[in-house]
């Protein structure tokens, strides 16, 4: 995982280069809810987009506590306090499955973006 870091300049760049370029742009959306035992995202299957979209995540909180969303591969590291909702955009350039996860608690349960 350490590469990942030394080729996450490139594809930023390249993201904002795409950006009104006429791209397709993906909304998705996902919450840190309660789950049986602790926390998790809901839903939990994985975040399906395409290669070089734009992608909008709507990151809601149906908790009582502030949680985090983080991808590391795409330098995402955000909070979302509890019943608010914010907005991650991103275009991810490279196909792959990327883990998603709250940064804030080691237990709250995982998700990914899966790239094809
Ligand atoms: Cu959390």
């Amino acid at each position: 995982m350490k590469r990942a870091l030394v080729i996450l300049v490139p594809v930023v760049a390249s993201a904002a280069l795409l950006s009104g370029c006429g791209v397709k742009t993906a909304h998705k959306s996902v919450s840190a809810a309660p789950v049986a035992g602790g926390t998790g995202w809901k839903p939990s299957t994985p975040i399906k987009v395409k290669q070089g979209d734009k992608v909008v995540i709507k990151v809601g909180n149906l908790t009582k506590v502030t949680h985090g969303f983080s991808i590391d591969y795409f330098n995402v590291h955000q909070t979302v306090d509890a019943g608010k909702t914010i907005q991650v955009k991103l275009v991810p350039n490279v196909k792959g499955r990327y883990v998603i996860y709250c940064q804030l608690h080691p237990a709250h349960k995982k998700t990914e973006l899966l790239v094809t």
